[in-house]
């Protein structure tokens, strides 16, 4: 455990580091340039198949040493260790941290509380593995005797939002004769629509849920229920038509799935770190059990990466550090992720979780108010589509927002002009946030005085660009994993537990609170303030 560290702002680099930004924050992008023509190659970073481009960051060599300094006197390497090691470093929650080993090969070996977690990884994605090629060849049969053609995934935030991603992400490698679908809202919108063109006897449900009690998803789960024994009228079809993932036996069977259809995984795994154990089985369905291995082969690349690499050529390190310059020095509030590849247009939601609920926190690890800022907002969309929307902001806008551009070089679906026109745009993107184009420039095209303001870039607007070969189910694992260690980069400089998530439990005691008073009506009195209760009698008014 780190909790010897000083706080944050009475490391020795601090002091150094808030000096350096004094100096430097208002230095432009393109002085940098002009004073290094080599930059672009220099502030480059390229392993395991991840190139990764920082020269566009307003920064110079001495922030960056200062950045690293600041990682030593943090105790990240010492946390890094500890994390790998299966120590239990989420403390609030009194457990390990090690979604690391659900994509250790076959032979390490990581023990936690006396008991090597890796051959039980592997026993679970042997049984995924039999059960996925089960379905996948239609050998698994639902109750009327037909092969499984859908399958609907039902759970939320991690037992949903990794799948939904590396389904969406991965959907070129899968087998297109299966549909699969995602549903996570309480909102019965979200299972109406979902099976409104599926029949039931062709349909299997994948109940995801860590806890089996999640009210969302247990609420879903019942309603899926209803809907298969309604249409197919025999308790047994149950067992043919659900399987369940989660580390509460107890509750899989109360619900009446079959317990050998049960994968398992377990309390080291955190929610938003679990889409590559059982929770992944969907995606192993979707694109097959060895792509499923390539990804998980991804992960491990990144994490062997992450812990073995000087922090100067470490990927996640230096992603974390970046962050932390803009979010603790500059104040920036946000961060856009800019994949350019529209198969990966839900990585930025997938993000929000992995960033801001494991960042999100406003006490140290020794429970201390932090005086400091923590995790900063992350959004986005996948180009180009946000250049024709919010981009405008971040070119011209008042805040500075620091974009990841994430591209591919080798398109996967090949169509005329198509996939140079999409990097064109992506490179061109993060040059003009870069360099912008000044009032003698705007002029010098003949636009008219009164028009320059409003035409002029300012630039200096940092970004980092990401470039990979090609978007294969190893590459996404890597990806995921760069993002996974960056957050635990900047929480390990934070000081804080990235691995809890306790800021989501009173609403939901809330919420509990007030179901009855909306289901039952007005024999409850209501006992909160004037405008809650205001509200709830007028749902309760008009919703006849
Ligand atoms: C993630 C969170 C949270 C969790 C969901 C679903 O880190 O813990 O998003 O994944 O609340 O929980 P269950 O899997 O227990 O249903």
């Amino acid at each position: 455990m780190t909790m010897n560290i000083p706080q944050l702002t009475k490391r020795a680099a601090w002091q150094p580091l808030e000096a350096h930004y004094t100096k430097i924050r208002n230095m432009h992008l393109r002085k940098l340039f002009a004073d290094d023509p080599k930059r672009g190659e220099r502030m480059t970073t390229e392993a395991i198949g991840i190139y990764f481009d920082y020269s566009k960051h307003r920064i110079t060599d001495e922030t960056l040493s200062l950045l690293f300094q600041l990682a030593e006197e943090s105790g990240l390497r010492a946390r890094i260790d500890s994390m790998f090691r299966g120590e239990k470093i989420n403390i609030t929650e009194k457990r390990a941290v090690l979604h690391t080993a659900l994509r250790a090969p076959k032979g390490k070996s990581i023990v936690v509380d006396g008991e090597d977690v890796v051959p039980k990884v592997h026993t679970v994605l042997d049984k995924m593995t039999g059960f996925c090629n089960r379905v996948r060849s239609g050998e698994w049969k639902g109750h009327t005797g037909k092969p499984i053609r859908n399958v609907i995934n039902i759970g939320i935030g991690g037992s949903d939002l990794g799948p939904v991603m590396a389904y969406e992400a991965l959907r070129h490698y899968s087998q297109r004769d299966l549909t699969l679908r995602f549903v996570s809202n309480i909102d019965g919108t979200d299972f109406a629509e979902a099976i409104r063109d599926l029949a039931a006897e062709e349909t299997l449900f994948i109940i995801s849920s860590k806890t089996f009690t999640t009210l969302e998803t247990m609420t879903n789960a019942h309603t899926a229920r209803d809907w298969v024994l309604k249409t197919l009228r025999h308790p047994a079809a149950v067992a043919r038509h659900f399987v369940a993932i989660s580390t509460n036996v107890g509750e899989v069977a109360k619900f009446g799935i079959d317990t050998t259809n049960m994968f398992e995984f377990w309390d080291w795994v955190g929610g938003r770190y679990s889409m590559d154990s059982a929770i992944g089985l969907s995606t192993m369905i979707a694109i097959g059990p060895e792509n499923f291995r390539a990804m998980l082969d991804g992960f491990h690349q990144m994490d062997e990466h992450f812990r073995t690499a000087p922090f100067e050529r470490n990927l996640p390190v230096l992603m974390g550090l970046l962050g932390i310059w803009y979010n603790n020095f500059f104040g920036m509030q946000t961060v856009a992720v800019l994949p350019y590849e529209q198969y990966l247009k839900r990585f930025p939601a997938y993000l929000q979780q992995l960033t801001m609920e494991s960042n999100g926190k406003h006490v140290t690890l020794d429970g201390t108010e932090i005086g400091y800022q923590t995790a900063p907002i992350y959004w986005g969309e996948p180009g180009t589509n946000g250049q024709h929307s919010f981009y405008q902001m971040i070119h011209q806008g008042t805040k500075l927002i620091p974009c990841d551009f994430i591209g591919f070089i080798q398109p996967l679906n090949h169509l005329g002009r198509h996939h140079d026109l999409l990097m064109a745009n992506m490179f061109a993107q993060a040059e003009a946030l870069a360099f912008g184009k000044t009032p003698q420039e705007v002029q010098a095209d003949g636009t008219p005085a009164w028009l320059v303001p409003h035409k002029t870039f300012e630039g200096n607007r940092p970004s980092s660009t990401i470039l990979v070969k090609r978007l294969t189910p190893e590459a996404l694992g890597k990806l995921v994993a760069l993002y996974e260690h960056s957050v635990f980069t900047q929480g390990a400089i934070w000081q804080i537990d990235s691995f809890d998530q306790w800021g989501v439990e009173l609403g939901k005691v809330l919420a509990g609170r007030i179901i009855p008073e909306l289901e039952t009506g007005t024999e409850h009195q209501l006992k909160h303030d004037n405008s809650t209760n205001t509200l709830i009698q007028r749902y309760r008014r008009y919703k006849k």
